[in-house]
Formats: structure tokens, sequence, C-alpha cells
């Protein structure tokens, strides 16, 4: 699973781990496979107690077993989340509405695998010193009340669990750790076309929490020989389009996770107005997102020169002017981003 590498730091040993989170499946699945398991089992014996005794102690313990496997399983694949990058961290809270619901999820989990263990043990304690058969069965079918109440209990938990796997498995697939590159713009300013001329490879469509149009991420390869640098660069369409100040809480953190990533930013201004916002409106969004960066450099580009220079608008010293239809002024902007990430 190509997401979860980003959810694990660097075991000291210096390999990522790559553990993939299974379906969480919920308390009534989970009993049905643990009490269909548990039916199956066979015993012999011809002493009718004693094979009461193993059969309920065999079926008791397949019971438990299945529960705690299961649980453990979720533990270990779950990441920790102080172990996660901040990046993902702040996303996932943003989307779990509190990322330490997942923590607590887990914690209960152990809670409940701790006590069906118990409560299976105790039971077999009980069993191995009664010599009654209808005793022996009434124990067994206590414990597996008790377990079922156990495992129902915590019903929330693993529903929220499986809530949290699909939110991670739906995450961009970023390499916080590459440099990167976030083109930023008002609508149809020219970032799509923008980002394609500046990667190597087509872009991949990848999700981001709280848009729907999905985010472009295309791949550019910097610097030569042995110091060959991957660079990630990130359209971000729906997410930095929009005035600060319209967005709620959530979406406001998701896209200040953005600033976790040590990205270079390339604002797009289009001059000549064609994309439907003014000058004064892009303004505006640049300093909102000047302010989410806060301090990260930002390099403003001026697209669609091809165009404006017709309407007689004058080029701005200090601003690379493009045109992401004419390819003018690419160059210019591959070499800073070279210089500034090579
Ligand atoms: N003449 C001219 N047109 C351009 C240029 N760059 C982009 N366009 C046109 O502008 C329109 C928008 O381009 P996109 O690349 O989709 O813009 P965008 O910023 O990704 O738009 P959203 O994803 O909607 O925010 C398209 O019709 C492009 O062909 C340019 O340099 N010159
Ligand atoms: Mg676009």
């Amino acid at each position: 699973m190509k997401v979860l590498r980003k959810f694990y730091e660097l075991q000291g040993n210096g390999c990522i781990v790559y553990n993939k989170i299974p379906t969480v499946l919920t308390a009534s699945e989970l009993l049905d496979k643990a009490m269909g398991r548990a039916a199956k089992v066979e015993v012999s014996d011809r002493n009718r107690v004693r094979y009461e005794r193993k059969l309920s102690i065999t079926k008791l313990d397949s019971v438990s077993n299945i529960v705690q496997s299961t649980f453990s399983k979720y533990i270990r694949s779950f990441p920790k989340s102080e172990e996660m990058e901040p990046f993902y961290r702040e996303l996932m809270d943003a989307a779990l509405g509190g990322i330490e619901k997942m923590d607590r999820s887990l914690k209960n989990l152990q809670w409940a695998s701790d006590m069906v263990q118990k409560i299976s043990r105790g039971a077999v304690r009980e069993i191995k010193m009664s010599d009654d058969v209808a005793e022996i069965i009434r124990i067994r079918k206590a414990a597996y009340g008790r377990i079922s109440s156990i495992i129902e209990r915590i019903d929330p938990e693993l529903l929220f669990l499986n809530r949290v796997r699909n939110t991670m498995r739906a995450l961009p697939d970023i390499d916080t750790s590459a440099p990167i590159v976030v083109v930023a713009g008002a609508p149809n300013v020219g970032k799509s076309l923008l980002v394609s001329h500046l990667s190597s490879a087509s872009p991949e469509v990848a999700s981001y929490p709280f848009t729907t149009k999905g985010i472009l991420l295309g791949h550019r390869d910097v610097g030569e020989g042995r110091n060959v640098r991957r660079v990630q660069i990130i359209d971000t369409p729906g997410i930095l389009d929009r005035p600060m100040e319209e967005r709620n809480a959530i979406e406001l953190q998701a896209i200040t996770a953005l600033r976790h990533l040590d990205a270079l930013i390339l604002f797009v201004f289009d001059p000549s107005e064609t994309c439907g916002y003014d000058m004064e409106y892009q303004n505006s969004l640049l300093s909102g997102i000047g302010e989410v960066f806060g301090g990260r450099e930002i390099v403003i580009l001026h697209n669609k020169v091809d165009m404006w220079r017709e309407f007689g608008v004058k080029e701005r010293e200090g601003v690379i002017s493009i045109s992401s239809t004419t390819g003018e002024g690419i160059e210019e902007v591959v070499r800073v981003i070279e210089e500034r990430l090579g």
C-alpha cells in the first residue's frame, strides 16, 4: 500500500516499515468468525465428562485466540499518532476531527483483548474443576455471553478504526522527505498546464481531504549523475484558490497541514484576467497563502504572457513571465526550481 509508508518513521536499521492496514471487522463480523471457528473444533474422548471438558476448553481457547490475534494485528498495523509525520498527522487530525480518537480506540482494543483472555482463562479454570457435563456447558455459554458483550461494546471503536483506515488510504502519496514544489493561484490561471510542462511524466491525480477535484502530482528529476533528486510538483485545485476567511476550521487545518511540507511555492498570476479573477483578488489570495506558509519562499509567475503582451500589459521586474501554452519562460522556472531544490 503506497500511502502507508508515510506513516512510519525510519526504523533504527534505516528501513521503512511497509505495514498494511487490514480491513477492520465489525463486532458482529468478528463474533461470527470466532464463534464459527469454535463451532467446528473437534475432540475425542470416550468419557462423557472428559469429552465435554476438552471440547469446551478447546472452543474457548479458539475464540480467545481469534479475538486476540485479530486485535493485535490491528494494533500493530495502525500507526501511533505521535510517530506520524507532522504533515500526515495534521491531515488525519482534520479529516477525523481529532487524531487522538485513533489512539484511544486502539487502547480500547487492547483492553477488550485482555478482557477476553481473562474471561476465557477464568472459565477454563472453572471447567477443569467441574465433573458435571451440564455445568461445564453452562460455564462455557456464560463465557461466550460475556465475551460477546465485550466485543459488542467496542463496536463503535471498530467502526471508527475502519474509517481511519479508509481515510489513510485516500491521502495523497507525497514523500515528505523529498523536495516539493507547490503550485498555487486562482482558478483558471493555468496551474495544471504549468504542472504538466514541469513534469517529466504525466501527473497522477491524488485525493486531498475536503477537495472534490483531487490534486495533481507531477514529478521531475533535477540535478545530475549521483546528485539527481526527484522533485514532486503539486497542483492544488480547490485547495488554495479561495480566500482563507471563507474556510471552515477543518478545511483550514487541511490547508495549514501543507506548511509542514518543505516546499517551494510557485504562485501563478493571470494578468490577462481572462481566468475571471482580477489582479486585486489574485493578490489577496497571495497574501493569504503567504500567511499559511509563513516565511516560505514564494516565486511569482505571471502566466499567459502570450495573451497579455498583446493587450499592452508591461512585464514586471522580479517576476517570471511565462506562457503555459507556448512554453515561453518555462525554462527559467525549471532553472529556479533546480537552483532552490537541486
Ligand atoms: N493563452 C493562454 N492560455 C492559457 C495559458 N495557460 C493556461 N491557459 C488556458 O487557461 C485555461 C485554464 O488552464 P488550466 O491549466 O486548466 O488552469 P488551472 O489554474 O489549472 O485551473 P483550475 O484547475 O480550474 O484552477 C485553459 O483553457 C488553458 O488553455 C497561457 O499561458 N496562455
Ligand atoms: Mg487545474
